[in-house]
């Protein structure tokens, strides 16, 4: 066991998932389809690919997920036992406005979050909710380009205000965008995790479209915030950005700007979010790449006044970037510019594996941002083996969060950084974002289903079940 710091009073631990990852009822209570619904499964080595022709007697292992939609109660008791104060999880857009544009919103899919927020509140666990996870209704997609519409602007935010308006004596923490940035790392013409639902056109310049689309976001993300102050000022609205911090493969200084070229490009959606501004050089960029973002006057107002509450965050590895001679301009492409790490080690997916980058991401946007900070992922997906009494012993995972946890405690006793929480990737197993797996495994909470949707779908408690309640317990004493 490892000695940690104790985290300040009212540090919230919890754990985090995403809907179309856990509930399935794909069909139920007057759900629409999203684009989760219709990604194949794939594999470490085979890509996800959409496939519109839903039930053609393909996998969709979103349909399923861990059956949480039936299973919620159960599964909340079981983390109020861990000792959650907080549950991350995010609403299905798709069951509030089934297609996106409807003018009402679908009261089954309200009633549903009603019941799941009451179920965590009567355990004592705060929910923290995520609007839009990887799950932009197909129709906004299909029939209105996705956030390359400004009418899906609107679309997102009076979901936005539904959700607000309905659940803000329950729900104090909210989230716009998961991940919003995942799309600079987006080549292929889909738009499997991303939430903006962008499908290129042949020969259309991605960058640009990309930054377009991102724009709308961040501009739908800033009405959010101001909406939901004007519901209620105690709501607290955040961002959500995948941090995997990028560092130079060596102190060549070459290749230390190129490292910080590529933290800038990866990472601005993290200035506007917070900041309410494009950053200059993101300007000059543009210009000199004769990329075209439209962006108006009242779009820039908008943005201002919408800065973030907090910045929520996910983090999982780090990365590194070397200067190249064939590219003396340091243009950073998120598919093709990293380099392999020779000192950290690898997951069996091959995440890079790096605690202490954690911290060193901590410092670094709280020095740029300087806002509070909730980790609302961390965590490590490896395979798991149920031994004959059901038992699943994965100290590797415990090792993984032991380990960051250390790391993140450094950061907010020592460096000073404020961290509101804690909520590790998964509470429960889930289908993986970008294979669709199960056996890609991250939840402390162990469900026996395989990556064809076969099991009993049982619950069973992990080691690291019983490792984190006690982490919990000493409030981070003992990792
Ligand atoms: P999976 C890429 C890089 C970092 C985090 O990922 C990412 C992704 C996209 O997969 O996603 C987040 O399941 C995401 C979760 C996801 C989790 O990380 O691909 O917010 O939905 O499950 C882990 O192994």
């Amino acid at each position: 066991m490892t000695k940690g710091y104790k985290m300040p009073e009212g540090f919230l631990w919890g754990g985090a998932t995403a809907a179309h990852q856990v509930e399935g009822g794909w069909q139920e209570g007057g759900k629409g389809l999203s684009i989760a619904d219709v990604m194949r499964a794939g594999s470490k080595d085979v890509k996800r690919v959409e496939d519109p022709a839903v039930l053609d007697g393909q996998i969709y292992p979103n349909h399923w997920g861990v059956e949480f939609y039936s299973h919620y109660k159960e599964d909340i008791k079981l983390f109020a036992e861990m000792g959650f104060s907080c549950f991350r999880l995010s609403i299905a857009w798709t069951r509030i406005f089934p297609n996106g544009d409807e003018a009402t919103p679908n009261e089954e899919g309200l009633a549903f979050y009603d019941d799941v927020f009451d179920t965590c509140l009567a355990n004592g666990i705060q929910p923290i909710v995520t609007l839009s996870h990887f799950e932009i209704p197909l129709k906004l997609v299909q029939e209105y380009g996705g956030f390359r519409n400004r009418q899906v602007v609107d679309f997102f935010t009076k979901f936005a205000e539904v959700c607000f308006r309905r659940y803000h004596d329950k729900v104090k923490y909210w989230m716009t965008f998961n991940e919003i940035n995942n799309q600079t790392n987006w080549h292929d013409p889909h738009p499997l995790l991303q939430n903006s639902g962008l499908i290129l056109e042949d020969g259309e310049n991605w960058e640009e479209a990309m930054f377009q689309a991102a724009h709308l976001e961040l501009v739908a993300s800033a009405q959010a915030v101001q909406i939901a102050h004007a519901i209620d000022p105690t709501l607290q609205v955040g961002d959500m950005i995948a941090m995997s911090p990028i560092y130079p493969l060596t102190a060549k200084p070459q290749d230390v700007m190129m490292a910080e070229r590529a933290m800038r490009y990866r990472y601005y959606f993290g200035d506007v979010h917070a900041l309410g501004e494009y950053p200059a050089w993101l300007l000059n960029y543009w210009a000199k790449r004769d990329i075209h973002v439209d962006v108006t006057e009242a779009d820039e107002a908008i943005l201002k006044a919408g800065a973030v509450d907090y910045v929520g965050f996910s983090y999982y590895n780090s990365g590194a970037v070397e200067y190249k001679a064939d590219n003396p301009d340091m243009v950073y492409d998120e598919s093709n510019s990293q380099v392999p790490n020779p000192y950290v080690p690898r997951s069996d997916w091959g995440w890079q594996i790096d605690p202490v980058g954690l911290r060193y991401a901590m410092n670094w946007m709280q020095a740029r941002w300087n806002k509070p900070m909730f980790i609302v992922e961390n965590g490590f997906g490896a395979y798991d083996t149920v031994e004959a009494d059901g038992s699943v012993h994965d100290d590797y995972r415990i090792k993984y969060l032991s380990d960051h946890i250390e790391q993140m405690e450094k950061a907010v006793v020592e460096d000073g950084c404020q961290l509101i929480g804690y909520t590790p990737w998964s509470a429960i197993d889930i289908v993986s974002a970008s294979t669709g797996e199960m056996k890609k495994r991250y939840g402390l909470i162990f469900v026996d289903a395989d990556d064809a949707g076969q099991g009993s779908f049982k619950r069973s408690r992990k080691d690291s079940f019983y490792w984190y309640q006690n982490v919990i317990k000493t409030n981070g004493a003992e990792l």
